[in-house]
């Protein structure tokens, strides 16, 4: 596509046409991160609000997220959606399960809704998910949420992408726990305990209250992070969180942030990685000889 072209689909998402912005994803996907030589997506004209929601699978994330996007969207924030999903056999139904989810949402011109896979990402966020932040970022959105399951190491890549990080865990035993040894303790700024109307939930957030203060005796540099307490599937909690969520963008400078050396690394990271696994498929597709294997390292 030429660059005229990409211009165009760029105005049209400054102008807020779906359409235009659905194009712009598929030739971002497609051209990647030469794409970046555009200004509006090396310096977008906006910088929304990125939220990130983590936390083990199940939790209620997505449940979570359609209460917040009602909550958003009664004070007539626009809100976008970015589910990565984990590359796994199960994602395709998680993907149709957010789709039902996130159903009433669908018809609403202020929403947006992806749903992303991580393959092929060598662990972390892919590519795709930062190019389409900047594709957001000129469609105009106030708040954009990303949501990932934080199952280990590699998903923390979150914490170069979202502003503020809310970790929702569940009143089941061992899942603090749990989220100590995935790392998601280091990088919360504010807890949800979701599905409190399960049994033991005031037991687990007093075990989570805990673990957070001896966590704090250990290592005085880690976040001093809030605790709320939702039930996604009825949406008690979920304006609290909403406020909350608003509240500490006040006192955020968004595009300082988004352009912090960290971010911009984590960034360049994942582009790199796309190119490299596109020239690793490009080289390996040429080989259909033994001949062709050998002379492709017989210079390395
Ligand atoms: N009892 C109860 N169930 C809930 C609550 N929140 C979510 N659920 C249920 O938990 C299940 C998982 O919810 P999801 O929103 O898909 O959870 P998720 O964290 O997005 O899941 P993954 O994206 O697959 O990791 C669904 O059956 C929800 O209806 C809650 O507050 N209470
Ligand atoms: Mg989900």
């Amino acid at each position: 596509m030429s660059d005229d072209k990409i211009r165009k689909l760029i105005k049209k998402t400054q102008n807020k046409e779906i359409a235009g912005l659905s194009q712009l994803l598929t030739q971002l996907d497609r051209h990647g991160p030469k794409l970046l030589t555009h200004k509006s997506l090396s310096h977008p004209p906006h910088h929304s609000y990125r939220i990130g929601i983590t936390g083990p699978p199940g939790a209620g994330k997505s449940t979570l997220i359609n209460q917040l996007i009602t909550e958003f969207r009664k004070n007539n924030l626009t809100v976008a959606v970015i589910a990565i999903d984990p590359s796994s056999p199960f994602s395709k139904g998680a993907i149709l399960g957010d789709r039902i989810r996130y159903l009433q949402h669908y018809q609403d011109k202020g929403v947006f809704i992806r749903s992303l896979g991580s393959r092929g990402s060598l662990g972390g966020l892919c590519a795709s998910a930062y190019l389409m932040l900047r594709a957001l970022d000129n469609y105009g959105f106030d708040i954009t949420i990303i949501e990932t399951v934080g199952v280990g190491q590699s998903e923390l890549d979150i914490v170069h992408v979202a502003d503020e990080i809310a970790v929702v865990l569940v009143p089941e035993s061992g899942d603090s726990i749990q989220a100590m040894k995935a790392g998601l303790l280091e990088i919360s700024d504010l807890y949800i305990v979701n599905k409190s109307d399960r049994p033991g939930a005031e037991g687990f957030i007093n075990e989570l209250k805990a673990s957070l203060e001896l966590g704090l005796a250990y290592n005085p540099e880690l976040k001093k992070s809030k605790i709320l307490k939702t039930t996604a599937t009825t949406g008690d909690g979920a304006l609290e969180l909403a406020e909350e969520l608003t509240q500490r963008k006040q006192s955020l400078d968004l595009e300082k942030l988004h352009k912090t050396a960290p971010r911009l690394q984590a960034e360049a990271r994942a582009l790199l990685k796309l190119q490299l696994e596109q020239n690793i498929l490009k080289q390996s597709e040429k080989i259909k000889s033994v001949e062709d294997l050998i002379n492709l390292f017989k210079n390395s």
